[in-house]
């Protein structure tokens, strides 16, 4: 006999637990597309606390759409590495081109991820970050999709976080959060969001790993949000780039929480 108020319970006790266990991270992504979610792999392999916020229903951001709408991915020689890391299959169109399907992509990516113990919270939009430590991110302000999409007025909550990844994609809504809201000066030229240039996959997909840097003091930009902010082109359905700067994303966050421990 199946009891609906037990099926209930259990949903909002494991999910109240893990929300309460989220409030205070190591690290904190922002954006469930395909750099966020290879950051929280990386990250959570190597057993440092990551949570991750999507505002979506689903993730995987751009990834799932593929090339307007064809529900391909391509990636380079780098990115297919990571898609065999996380046995994603794929097959070779032209030398140096590989093929993988977009949703087998996103579901393995989401997997992964999970399984090596990062925490993904869909439905939660960032509204806000906060800031303490002379001028340093320190946390998220957290609210419902869905009372963002109501124009509810309803007060957000609050979490810590010693690093933030702004994995937003083209919107790059942290970094925006810092510049419009604070008036924070980014590590790039002239301090604000440089913007994103018009396409061109190879510049594009070369400037992605080195744009994935941190900032702000704690905030690090991944994924199209790293070209956008530190203004190099886009790159379309090519996903390699992507997936190199969530890793490298994951590399620079455990970086600066060594350093973090040194100095306190
Ligand atoms: O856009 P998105 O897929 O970011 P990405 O990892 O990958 C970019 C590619 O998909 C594609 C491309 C390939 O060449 O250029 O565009 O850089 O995923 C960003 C995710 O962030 C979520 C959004 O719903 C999407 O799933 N997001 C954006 N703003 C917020 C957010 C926010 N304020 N709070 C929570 N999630």
């Amino acid at each position: 006999m199946l009891d609906e108020i037990t099926i209930s319970k259990a949903i909002t006790e494991s999910f109240m637990n893990d929300f309460m266990d989220a409030m205070e991270a190591d690290v904190a992504i922002v954006g469930a597309g395909p750099s966020g979610m290879t950051a929280a792999y990386y990250l959570a392999r190597d057993g440092i606390k990551t949570v991750l916020f999507e505002r979506s229903l689903r993730v995987g951001g751009g990834m799932p759409g593929g090339g307007m709408m064809f529900n391909r991915i391509v990636v380079q020689d780098e990115g297919k590495k990571i898609l065999d890391e996380f046995n994603i299959r794929s097959w070779e169109y032209e030398p140096g081109y590989y093929l993988a399907d977009s949703l087998e992509s996103t579901a393995a990516l989401c997997t992964e991820a999970i399984r090596a113990g990062a925490r993904i919270f869909n439905l939660i939009s960032v509204e806000d970050v906060m800031i303490r430590e002379n001028n340093r991110v320190t946390g998220l302000v957290l609210n419902w999709t869905a009372t963002e999409l109501a124009k509810l007025h309803v007060d957000p909550l609050t979490m810590r976080a010693k690093v933030v990844i702004d994995a937003t994609g083209h919107a790059s809504e942290v970094c925006h959060i810092v510049v419009d809201k604070l008036k924070g000066k980014l590590r790039t030229e002239g301090g604000g969001i440089m913007g994103e240039k018009p396409m061109w996959a190879d510049i594009g997909e070369g400037k992605l790993v080195e744009n994935t840097v941190e900032v702000y003091p704690g905030l690090i930009v991944a994924g199209m949000a790293a070209n956008a902010v530190l203004g190099a082109p886009r790159m379309g359905p090519i996903f390699g780039g992507m997936l190199v700067s969530g890793r490298r994303a994951a590399e620079v966050a455990i970086g600066i929480l060594q350093q973090v421990k040194v100095s306190r």
